[in-house]
């Protein structure tokens, strides 16, 4: 008999279950980052505090279309992409508090680490230079003739390097499959937009180097998730390189200690109105792909985790100074 709940095919190729888990992502990337600011504030996090408030939409889509095997490269802002592959809340967390038990061993802060079997790529932090570097990697790919999509994201701000511009060619001239994912988020630091660059459409830099690309609501996750699903199968069955701009806000200052003073309260106002999580769970519920009591479990499935994540990473201890010379190389 067909239940209530499931009047329509959930789009594309995703199911009720699918659909859920998304929201769980969602809420998860915003949930750690709201307990982070709690840690931030108590002096427990060691260096900054690099929100995605307003983007979680955009970091958990694309991410979500990717396949297992598939390799991303997330920056400062894509906490959400990293939990899609795989990333454990504890982990983000003694990384930001800088423990011996954290990824990096209190080396390397926040998400500034690694897991090559679960599919992300720790950053650099130069700006643009994870394009030759995921290049590299599709390049590999290629060679080796595996079906495998490398996923790189870069800022408005970053699309001005000449290491994007380099890695960006190098992609469409070698037809690698890498799927580029512009978050045009209207700010690089306190620089908007229009003083970044004189194009009318980021996507505009892609199409200069032949490759297909395209723009998106980066608000609307169904939408981000359907055209970056296309993207990935179209760079996986041989089309070569391709870029998707989402267009975005960031809500947050540049971090933590950026008092954003150079965005408006109109604005801002304006993108807290077109909230991603909001909308995604409009849309769903209208469609009737979850209930309230679905939501509710899942937001109690986060609360327990991150609180249980919360208490093991601030009893772990933090280095000790000795260990500063192990692993170095000179
Ligand atoms: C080559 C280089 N220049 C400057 C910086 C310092 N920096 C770090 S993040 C940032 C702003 C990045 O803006 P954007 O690429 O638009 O990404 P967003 O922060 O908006 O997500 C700057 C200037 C850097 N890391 N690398």
């Amino acid at each position: 008999m067909e239940s209530a709940l499931t009047p329509a095919a959930p789009p594309a190729d995703l199911t009720q279950e699918n659909l859920l888990e998304i929201y769980y992502f969602l809420r998860l990337t915003r949930s750690l980052e709201e307990q982070l600011v709690n840690l931030y504030r108590q002096g427990k996090v060691i260096g900054g505090l690099y929100r995605s408030l307003g983007q979680e939409g955009e970091s958990v889509a694309t991410s979500y279309a990717l396949r297992p095997g598939d390799i991303l490269s997330p920056l400062i802002r894509n906490l959400g992409s990293m939990l899609v592959k795989g990333a454990q809340p504890v982990e983000v967390l003694r990384q930001y508090m800088a423990k011996t038990s954290s990824p990096t061993a209190g080396r390397e802060m926040n998400i500034h680490f690694n897991d090559l079997d679960k599919g992300f790529l720790g950053q650099i932090s130069h700006l643009g230079d994870m394009v030759p570097v995921m290049a590299g990697i599709a390049l590999t790919f290629k060679m080796r003739v595996e079906r495998r999509v490398g996923m790189v994201y870069v800022g408005d701000g970053a699309m001005s390097t000449g290491a994007f511009h380099e890695g960006v060619n190098f992609a469409a001239v070698q037809k690698l499959p890498l799927v580029v994912v512009v978050e045009n988020n209207g700010y690089a630091f306190s620089t908007p937009v229009h003083k970044q660059t004189r194009v009318a459409s980021l996507a505009d830099k892609g199409r200069s180097y032949g490759i297909a690309s395209y723009t998106v609501d980066g608000n609307d996750v169904l939408a981000v998730y359907g055209l970056a699903r296309q993207l990935i199968e179209a760079a996986r069955s041989g089309e070569g390189t391709q870029m998707l701009e989402v267009v975005t806000y960031r809500r947050k200052g540049h971090a933590e200690h950026d008092d954003q003073r150079y965005q408006s309260e109109e604005e801002l106002a304006l993108w807290e109105g077109n909230d991603p999580i909001d909308r995604y769970v409009s849309r769903i519920g209208d469609a009737g792909w979850a209930t309230p009591d679905d939501l509710e479990r899942i937001d109690s499935r986060i609360e327990r985790e991150i609180s249980e994540a919360v208490g093991t990473a601030e009893s772990d201890p933090l280095p000790e100074g000795e260990s500063a010379i192990g692993g170095v190389f000179a």
